[in-house]
């Protein structure tokens, strides 16, 4: 292809069924983020967009589960989910909901077009229906044992454990979710694709055209899709939740979820048009776009295969590249919602990025760690101490420290401007710094241009690995003595500092398709505006003007502790303990908790003498002799308390501290094993015993008041 007009960007939509986890965020939305950003940088016409995917039976079933309305649902987890991409630095042009007004109507105009150029075809079966719920059990509605590996709760659609596609016939012992019951066969009619007629196109275009320059895992589960032989597709459902069918007599038929999320890519382009005045048509019909979708492994096909049939269909413009990595485990297993075995964005934020000093940094630390161990070719695994060791090794000691040094010694010893470059008295050493400076850029290109992000990201560290050394080797703080009897030394003092001066700019515009907030530290610290970090200006050494005064140095990264890893990882077995402990359904008798009688009733002014206040445990310890006591220090903000409570037989001191807790703060001193506790703390008991402290459910600072 010659160079494209223009780009767009895709990432998968998740459903807004739940909160997504760093599995989700490595396997599509960084990697698409930094690309974005890289061709940005080139001043290329780029549009990044992605969304929620509201359909499909995935949100009901989520809808039953907190026992409230498919809606209430999506309205809940769309902001959430949105939100935790934007901290982490993911750049969307827009974020739409497949729930919208414009995504029914572009959904339903693209089936109709399909519909009546007569793409489509109808066909009457079988299938499966549950009596009792008097319902057709599409997709996840119905769950068996998988023909392929054997996993019992596999879905209609899909098995979690293997991530083969499934239909419902296909599944051994099948049995409905709603009922439980073993379903019957009823008759239903419903439009399909007919992917066996578009074979001879998909074999030329995904193994022909693009064998070569798309990633393996993509080309090889489109082929043995192909080598299988395709089948007709349903595109439609018997479900009530869903964009409608647009054909009369189509009642309580909704399009297939996989249909219309795909369409979700168009109608997010439609409305970012409508929002910023410019024209969506090109990128989805011109031949000059590049249309690049960024997904996970378990979409391949909707992406290689479905969906470029439905836009050949349908006369849109292809992908020019489907890039789907591989699956992130953590810490010796397979990440999983249901299991609780996952690190969820959310938590992360909450735990790190949400802090003052640096909080935002670990936005990019994350970023780093999960682009440093990208399961581009092969499964990977993210362990806190890997993430530790990233973070300390590499962040701070080459990066963050090359740019420290550089900058402290450019106060030190050249005034805190930037000095000179003598050419005069350039080294051999000097010469291949500059020689590295180039180099590093053009690999660094080329890489991103291959979606090689994680050798990308590594030849950037590389770089400032490189200046350290180079640093290093030139000593400028021990020239710096034979000042007094060789003046001419400060040349080569100078030159050093310039180079390395420059090599930090440079790295500020190489790092900042991956670490975005890092460059915006760095561009502060040179005082230069963001046009620097246009990508035509890397590889060179005249990005800082001599004799320009810079600021101090700030410090770009912090160190992880072992306690901070250690809580992490006993925080992911104790969540996963509890999942367990959930998912075995408690004896009949035991669903209805006893509840405590209500107290007799107050007025207002009783309640409002009460003094609450969110304060934030920083360390706790057992009460020697006391079983149930642990003696509690809490951050109240406008000063620090030690509070006694009586949750030791409920918590370890490493489990509460760093938890925001709801402190009553007014209530009298009470002495307990000889240690004056001030203040109680809120906790909710479930009906089995179980405590679990009254926290606002975002960290909030310590000494506000509740009320
Ligand atoms: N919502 C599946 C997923 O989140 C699906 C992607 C749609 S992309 C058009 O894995
Ligand atoms: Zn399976």
């Amino acid at each position: 292809m010659s160079t494209p007009k223009r780009y767009l960007i895709t990432a998968a939509l998740p459903y807004a069924n739940g909160l997504k986890h760093i599995g989700h965020l490595a396997g599509a939305y960084l990697p698409a983020d930094v690309y974005n950003r890289f061709l940005k940088a080139q001043l290329k016409e780029v549009v990044f967009v992605c969304g929620s995917d509201e359909h499909g039976t995935a949100i009901p079933i989520q809808a039953k589960k907190e026992g409230t309305t498919a809606q209430a649902i999506i309205d809940k987890y769309h902001p959430i989910i949105e939100q935790n991409f934007r901290t982490l630095g993911i750049e969307f042009d827009i974020y739409h909901r497949t729930s919208s007004e414009l995504h029914h109507t572009t959904a339903q105009e693209f089936f109709t077009k399909l519909h009546t150029d007569g793409k489509l075809i109808t066909k009457t079966t079988e299938q499966y229906f549950d009596e009792e719920a008097n319902t057709f059990l599409a997709d996840r509605y119905i769950q068996g044992t998988c023909p392929n590996c054997g996993y019992e709760h596999a879905y209609g659609d899909q098995c979690e454990k293997c991530g083969t596609s499934l239909s419902p016939e296909l599944l051994i012992n099948p049995v409905s979710t709603l009922s439980g019951k073993t379903p019957i066969k009823k008759e239903t009619s419903h439009w399909y694709l007919p992917l066996n007629e578009h074979e001879a196109f998909l074999q030329d275009w995904i193994l022909n055209t693009h064998g070569a320059d798309w990633r393996a895992n993509v080309v090889g589960q489109c082929k043995s899709w192909i080598d299988g032989g395709l089948q007709p597709r349903a595109v439609t459902r018997d479900l009530d939740w869903g964009v409608q069918v647009p054909v009369k007599d189509a009642v309580g038929k909704v399009l297939y979820v996989w249909f219309d999320a795909p369409i979700g890519y168009i109608s997010a382009t439609k409305q970012w048009a409508l929002n910023t005045g410019k024209d969506w048509q090109p990128y989805w019909n011109d031949a000059d776009t590049q249309l690049v979708h960024f997904i996970g492994k378990d979409n391949i096909v909707f992406h290689a295969i479905i969906f470029p049939v439905m836009l050949k269909l349908h006369g849109n413009i292809l992908p020019s590249f489907v890039t789907s990595n591989e699956f992130m485990n953590l810490e010796g297993d397979k990440m999983s919602t249901s299991r609780n075995w996952k690190l969820e964005m959310e938590d992360y934020i909450n735990d790190f990025v949400n802090k003052e000093n640096g909080g935002a940094a670990m936005a990019d630390a994350l970023r780093y760690y999960l682009t440093a161990i990208a399961p581009e070719t092969k499964d990977s695994e993210f362990t806190w101490k890997g993430f530790q060791d990233a973070v300390n090794n590499e962040l701070v000691a080459v990066f963050g420290n090359y740019v420290n040094r550089t900058f402290v010694l450019m106060h030190k010893l050249c005034k805190g401007k930037v000095p000179p470059l003598h050419t005069a008295v350039l080294t051999d050493a000097d010469e291949q710094f500059i020689q590295a400076i180039a180099q590093t850029t053009q690999k660094v290109t080329s890489l991103l241009e291959q979606f090689k992000f994680r050798d990308a990201q590594f030849e950037v560290i590389d770089l400032a690995r490189k200046g350290n050394k180079y640093m290093q080797e030139k000593e400028p703080w021990i020239v710096a003595k034979t000042l007094a009897e060789n003046p001419a030394a400060q040349q080569v003092i100078d030159n050093c500092l310039h180079l390395c001066l420059q090599s930090c700019a440079n790295l500020a515009i190489l790092i900042n398709p991956f670490l975005p907030h890092t460059a915006k530290q760095m561009l502060y610290m040179m005082k230069v505006v963001e046009k620097m970090l246009e990508w035509k200006n890397a590889g060179t050494i005249r990005l800082l003007k001599v004799g320009y005064s810079l600021r101090e140095p700030q410090l770009l990264f912090r160190k992880i502790d072992d306690e901070e890893i250690t809580y992490q990882i006993q925080k992911l077995h104790a969540m996963s303990e509890a999942a367990k402990a959930a998912s075995t359904p408690p004896p009949a008798e035991e669903q209805a908790p006893n509840y405590a009688p209500v107290k007799p009733e107050i007025v207002f002014d009783d309640f409002a003498k009460i003094d609450l206040r969110v304060g934030t445990i920083v360390a706790a310890e057992k009460v020697k002799k006391a079983d149930k006591l642990l003696q509690l220090t809490v951050d109240m903000g406008f000063e620090t308390r030690t509070i006694v409570s009586g949750i030791a037989l409920h918590f370890t001191p490493e489990q509460v501290v760093g938890q925001q807790v709801t402190v009553v703060t007014n209530l009298a001193p009470r002495t307990m094993r000889g240690i004056e506790s001030a203040g109680m703390i809120l906790m909710a008991e479930n009906a089995d015993g179980t405590l679990v402290f009254v926290q606002p459910a975002q960290a909030t600072a310590a000494g506000s008041t509740v009320s």
